[in-house]
């Protein structure tokens, strides 16, 4: 009755689970798991989960996620908690695993880069194993949903937690589901692109498949100096330069690529180069599956990110993405002004679904409007005009075309 309708000719599997919207990371830890209820929430209030399948998500096992991780550290994240975590320390199996202190480190690092200090990265938090393996469970899901030809587009916006090594937690980033959703899809199809538009480097997910040329990686992110006051301190995790192509001299070189970006791009600007590489790449690589980190913080108005994007613009990328016709799986990532989060992924989840929404949010369909007037200045628009990063605009057109010819 409200003009939402189920797509013609393709079907969309929804991936979520209610307990890892619940979990914190901390007090004023950047990574807020409530971003996911509010994105639901516009989600079921514009009727979008009739459109679509929706599956509750079961954790994954340890074994599934031994396929990637080192086992030593899937046990350590399978029993870690802040009470275990002092006790964990001391096993003898894991005691390899602390790095060594650093003079003026500001936080105490445990084994794997994981903390009990409330300031770090990765901390310990309270059922923290239950978060990980219910967030990967999603994104397993997801992804045999789309093998098993019972889906051509699957959606867990709980994932894509990039950052995450084979035997280290880093930048919010725990267990690396993309990874093993990729790991899942090469046992059918011989080729998966990933692309991230998160605003940080996917470094987990290309350092991961550096040697693997059926695997072909593009990251567009923020790089190089933070800010001009404190030179020489990289955005983060500082890596992921046009010239690092995938791991020199073996059979995986020239399938990673790079888009480093400077702070302010706009959407003219972005989506120039996003439909000219991603363009090129598909052309050139003929992937039979794709894999799309949704990062969030790359729009304007972000508390991490840099770029100026609007929602609008961020969506066109799923949309261009989508239009390449193959089977996709769709997961989240970064993304920290909550209420431009949920904008985002509540309109791409519309796009998936070939639905069309109103700017204006109806509030009274949304089961809990409360969530949504309490946090920021909840304006009822779905596509606010966004306050601009404050940062000066380091995008210079020319620079940018440069980039296109030098990843040709
Ligand atoms: N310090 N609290 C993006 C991952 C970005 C490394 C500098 C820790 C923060 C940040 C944590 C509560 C994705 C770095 C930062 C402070 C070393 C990063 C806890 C604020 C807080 O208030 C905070 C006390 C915290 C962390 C800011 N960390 C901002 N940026 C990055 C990691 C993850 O979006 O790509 C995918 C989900 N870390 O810059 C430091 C170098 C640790
Ligand atoms: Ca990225
Ligand atoms: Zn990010």
């Amino acid at each position: 009755e409200n003009g939402i309708t189920r797509p013609k000719g393709h079907k969309v599997t929804y991936h979520y689970n209610s307990t890892v919207e619940d979990m914190h990371f901390g007090k004023t830890h950047p990574m807020k798991p409530w971003r996911l209820t509010l994105a639901k929430h516009l989600i079921l209030g514009y009727g979008l989960q009739h459109t679509m399948d929706t599956h509750e998500a079961v954790a994954a096992g340890k074994d599934q996620v031994s396929r990637f991780h080192d086992p030593h550290y899937v046990e350590f994240l399978s029993q870690v908690s802040p009470t275990t975590f002092d006790e964990l320390c001391r096993d003898p199996r894991f005691a390899k695993a602390i790095p060594p202190k650093h003079p003026g480190d500001n936080v105490d690092l445990g084994p794997y880069n994981l903390s009990t200090s409330p300031g770090a990265d990765c901390p310990v938090f309270a059922d923290m194993s239950t978060y990980l393996f219910l967030y990967t469970g999603a994104t397993l899901a997801a992804a045999r949903q789309l093998v098993s030809d019972t889906s051509d587009i699957a959606i867990n916006w709980s994932g894509g937690l990039h950052h995450a090594h084979k035997a280290e937690a880093s930048g919010f980033c725990y267990i690396n589901d993309i990874v093993l959703a990729i790991l899942e899809m090469l046992k059918r199809w011989p080729r998966v692109l990933y692309i991230d538009i998160d605003v940080h480097h996917g470094d987990g997910v290309e350092e991961a498949f550096q040697r693997e040329p059926r695997v072909m990686t593009l990251s567009f992110h923020r790089y190089g100096t933070y800010d001009e006051s404190q030179p020489g301190h990289k955005f983060f995790p500082g890596t992921g330069d046009v010239s690092d192509r995938g791991l020199r001299g073996t059979i995986g070189e020239h399938f990673a690529l790079n888009v480093p970006i400077g702070a302010g791009i706009d959407d003219r600007q972005y989506g120039g180069l996003f439909e000219a590489i991603v363009g090129r790449a598909f052309e050139a690589y003929k992937p039979s599956a794709i894999v799309l980190q949704c990062g969030a913080d790359s729009l304007g108005g972000d508390r991490l990110g840099q770029f100026n994007l609007n929602i609008k613009q961020h969506g066109e990328c799923i949309a261009f993405v989508k239009a390449l016709g193959v089977p996709l799986l769709l997961l989240g990532g970064g993304g920290y002004t909550a209420r431009n989060v949920a904008r985002a992924w509540c309109h791409e989840t519309a796009l998936a679904t070939d639905n069309t929404l109103p700017p204006n949010i109806p509030m009274d369909l949304i089961p809990e409007p409360r969530a949504f007037q309490g946090h920021g200045n909840g304006n009822g628009q779905l596509y606010p005009a966004f306050p601009p990063n404050k940062h000066i605009n380091e995008c210079k057109d020319d620079q940018l075309e440069m980039m296109v010819k030098k990843l040709d």
